[in-house]
Protein backbone atom coordinates (compact mmCIF):
# COMPACT_ATOMS: atom_id res chain seq x y z
CA UNK A 1 0.00 0.00 0.00
CA UNK A 2 2.87 1.86 0.59
CA UNK A 3 4.55 2.40 -3.12
CA UNK A 4 0.96 3.21 -4.24
CA UNK A 5 0.51 6.24 -1.96
CA UNK A 6 4.20 7.41 -2.46
CA UNK A 7 3.47 6.99 -6.24
CA UNK A 8 1.27 10.05 -7.25
CA UNK A 9 3.12 12.19 -4.50
CA UNK A 10 6.34 11.97 -6.89
CA UNK A 11 4.44 12.77 -10.08
CA UNK A 12 2.92 15.32 -8.48
CA UNK A 13 6.43 16.96 -7.48
CA UNK A 14 7.89 16.79 -10.84
CA UNK A 15 4.70 18.25 -12.32
CA UNK A 16 5.19 21.09 -9.86
CA UNK A 17 9.38 21.73 -10.01
CA UNK A 18 9.89 19.78 -13.84
CA UNK A 19 12.43 18.21 -11.66
CA UNK A 20 12.00 15.19 -13.67
CA UNK A 21 12.16 16.62 -17.06
CA UNK A 22 15.33 16.81 -19.28
CA UNK A 23 17.86 18.40 -16.74
CA UNK A 24 20.59 21.54 -19.22
CA UNK A 25 24.08 19.90 -18.95
CA UNK A 26 26.07 22.25 -16.85
CA UNK A 27 29.44 23.05 -14.67
CA UNK A 28 27.11 24.36 -12.09
CA UNK A 29 23.49 25.83 -12.13
CA UNK A 30 21.43 27.10 -9.44
CA UNK A 31 17.16 26.92 -10.11
CA UNK A 32 16.34 27.83 -6.44
CA UNK A 33 13.83 24.99 -6.13
CA UNK A 34 13.97 24.78 -2.56
CA UNK A 35 16.15 28.02 -1.14
CA UNK A 36 18.73 30.38 -1.86
CA UNK A 37 21.52 28.04 -2.62
CA UNK A 38 23.89 30.12 -0.05
CA UNK A 39 24.28 33.15 -3.43
CA UNK A 40 24.64 35.93 -1.50
CA UNK A 41 24.97 39.58 -2.07
CA UNK A 42 26.89 42.59 -1.94
CA UNK A 43 26.96 46.00 -1.74
CA UNK A 44 23.84 46.40 -0.31
CA UNK A 45 24.96 47.08 3.49
CA UNK A 46 23.77 44.91 6.32
CA UNK A 47 21.81 42.68 3.40
CA UNK A 48 24.23 40.32 2.77
CA UNK A 49 21.80 37.02 1.92
CA UNK A 50 18.95 37.09 -1.10
CA UNK A 51 15.38 36.82 0.05
CA UNK A 52 14.57 33.09 -1.39
CA UNK A 53 11.24 33.40 -2.89
CA UNK A 54 9.16 29.59 -3.50
CA UNK A 55 6.87 31.40 -6.35
CA UNK A 56 7.35 34.15 -9.05
CA UNK A 57 10.27 32.32 -10.63
CA UNK A 58 10.57 31.88 -14.06
CA UNK A 59 9.70 28.60 -12.67
CA UNK A 60 8.62 28.18 -9.16
CA UNK A 61 11.48 29.51 -6.53
CA UNK A 62 14.08 31.98 -7.48
CA UNK A 63 15.90 34.28 -5.10
CA UNK A 64 15.59 38.20 -4.84
CA UNK A 65 17.27 41.51 -2.97
CA UNK A 66 15.94 44.82 -2.58
CA UNK A 67 18.10 47.66 -2.66
CA UNK A 68 18.27 49.18 0.73
CA UNK A 69 20.66 52.18 0.42
CA UNK A 70 21.35 54.91 -1.69
CA UNK A 71 24.93 54.96 -3.05
CA UNK A 72 26.50 50.92 -3.88
CA UNK A 73 25.04 48.76 -6.61
CA UNK A 74 24.61 45.38 -5.62
CA UNK A 75 25.02 42.68 -7.09
CA UNK A 76 23.98 38.89 -6.42
CA UNK A 77 27.54 36.72 -5.87
CA UNK A 78 27.80 33.17 -6.93
CA UNK A 79 28.25 30.39 -3.89
CA UNK A 80 31.82 28.00 -3.87
CA UNK A 81 30.76 25.21 -6.25
CA UNK A 82 30.82 27.84 -9.53
CA UNK A 83 34.44 28.38 -8.33
CA UNK A 84 38.16 27.25 -8.43
CA UNK A 85 39.31 26.07 -11.22
CA UNK A 86 36.65 25.69 -13.88
CA UNK A 87 38.74 25.28 -17.20
CA UNK A 88 36.20 23.39 -18.30
CA UNK A 89 33.87 25.92 -19.20
CA UNK A 90 36.14 27.65 -21.64
CA UNK A 91 33.94 28.08 -24.66
CA UNK A 92 30.75 27.77 -22.70
CA UNK A 93 28.53 29.70 -21.65
CA UNK A 94 26.93 31.06 -18.60
CA UNK A 95 23.36 31.79 -18.20
CA UNK A 96 20.51 33.27 -16.37
CA UNK A 97 17.38 35.02 -16.19
CA UNK A 98 16.64 38.49 -14.14
CA UNK A 99 13.52 40.97 -13.50
CA UNK A 100 13.98 44.27 -11.97
CA UNK A 101 11.09 46.13 -10.32
CA UNK A 102 11.37 49.58 -12.91
CA UNK A 103 12.38 50.85 -15.66
CA UNK A 104 12.82 54.17 -14.68
CA UNK A 105 16.00 55.71 -13.25
CA UNK A 106 18.34 53.50 -14.84
CA UNK A 107 22.24 53.68 -14.07
CA UNK A 108 24.95 51.75 -15.31
CA UNK A 109 27.30 49.55 -14.11
CA UNK A 110 29.20 46.39 -14.58
CA UNK A 111 26.85 43.85 -15.40
CA UNK A 112 28.73 40.82 -15.16
CA UNK A 113 31.96 40.39 -13.05
CA UNK A 114 34.42 37.32 -13.40
CA UNK A 115 37.17 37.71 -10.93
CA UNK A 116 40.41 35.39 -11.01
CA UNK A 117 44.04 35.33 -11.19
CA UNK A 118 44.49 38.92 -10.26
CA UNK A 119 42.09 39.65 -12.91
CA UNK A 120 38.64 41.32 -13.57
CA UNK A 121 36.57 40.30 -16.61
CA UNK A 122 33.29 42.37 -17.11
CA UNK A 123 30.31 41.91 -19.62
CA UNK A 124 27.79 44.96 -20.12
CA UNK A 125 24.10 44.17 -20.96
CA UNK A 126 22.73 45.79 -23.88
CA UNK A 127 19.79 45.96 -22.24
CA UNK A 128 18.38 46.54 -18.89
CA UNK A 129 16.32 43.22 -17.08
CA UNK A 130 12.29 44.03 -17.61
CA UNK A 131 10.08 43.52 -15.38
CA UNK A 132 9.63 40.36 -17.00
CA UNK A 133 11.89 37.48 -16.80
CA UNK A 134 14.51 38.15 -19.10
CA UNK A 135 17.16 35.71 -20.39
CA UNK A 136 20.90 36.50 -20.48
CA UNK A 137 23.66 34.47 -22.12
CA UNK A 138 27.23 35.17 -22.37
CA UNK A 139 30.00 32.58 -23.79
CA UNK A 140 33.12 32.34 -21.83
CA UNK A 141 35.10 33.36 -24.63
CA UNK A 142 37.57 35.79 -26.43
CA UNK A 143 34.87 36.33 -29.10
CA UNK A 144 32.06 37.51 -26.54
CA UNK A 145 32.58 40.58 -25.89
CA UNK A 146 34.38 40.27 -22.25
CA UNK A 147 36.01 42.94 -21.15
CA UNK A 148 39.28 43.65 -18.77
CA UNK A 149 38.60 45.57 -16.22
CA UNK A 150 41.25 47.88 -14.11
CA UNK A 151 41.97 50.63 -12.07
CA UNK A 152 43.69 52.09 -15.27
CA UNK A 153 41.80 50.87 -17.64
CA UNK A 154 38.18 49.92 -18.57
CA UNK A 155 36.93 48.39 -21.83
CA UNK A 156 40.08 46.65 -23.06
CA UNK A 157 38.75 43.31 -24.84
CA UNK A 158 39.92 40.24 -23.25
CA UNK A 159 42.16 38.09 -24.89
CA UNK A 160 41.53 33.63 -25.00
CA UNK A 161 44.37 33.61 -22.41
CA UNK A 162 43.07 35.96 -19.90
CA UNK A 163 39.99 33.90 -19.94
CA UNK A 164 41.99 31.39 -19.59
CA UNK A 165 43.70 32.95 -16.62
CA UNK A 166 40.63 33.95 -14.68
CA UNK A 167 38.64 30.11 -15.53
CA UNK A 168 41.86 28.84 -13.85
CA UNK A 169 41.22 30.18 -10.29
CA UNK A 170 37.78 31.57 -10.25
CA UNK A 171 37.40 33.50 -7.39
CA UNK A 172 34.20 35.45 -7.89
CA UNK A 173 31.35 35.73 -10.38
CA UNK A 174 29.24 38.60 -9.51
CA UNK A 175 25.67 39.52 -11.27
CA UNK A 176 24.81 42.69 -11.54
CA UNK A 177 21.19 43.02 -8.86
CA UNK A 178 20.69 46.80 -9.39
CA UNK A 179 19.45 48.99 -12.18
CA UNK A 180 17.70 52.00 -10.96
CA UNK A 181 18.84 54.86 -8.95
CA UNK A 182 17.82 55.40 -5.24
CA UNK A 183 16.40 52.71 -3.11
CA UNK A 184 13.63 50.40 -3.10
CA UNK A 185 13.81 48.85 -6.32
CA UNK A 186 14.14 44.75 -6.34
CA UNK A 187 15.51 42.31 -8.73
CA UNK A 188 14.65 39.04 -8.97
CA UNK A 189 17.33 35.84 -10.73
CA UNK A 190 16.35 32.52 -11.47
CA UNK A 191 18.11 29.56 -13.85
CA UNK A 192 21.68 30.19 -13.45
CA UNK A 193 23.55 27.97 -15.87
CA UNK A 194 27.79 27.85 -16.09
CA UNK A 195 29.38 26.10 -18.62
CA UNK A 196 26.15 24.74 -20.74
CA UNK A 197 26.56 24.76 -24.00
CA1 LIG B 1 13.44 28.45 -10.28
CA1 LIG C 1 18.71 51.41 -6.54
Amino acid sequence: MRARVRLPLVLTLCAASFACGPTVPSYASSLFEGDDETWTVTGNGDVERPSFQATGGNQNGNICATDALAGDIFYFVAPAKYLGNVSVVYGKRLTFDLKTSSQFMLIKGRDVVLNGGGLALIQNFRDVPGRDWSPRSFTLDDQSGWLVDSATSTGEPASEEQLRTVLRNLTAIRLRGEFVDGPGDTTCLDNVYFGTP
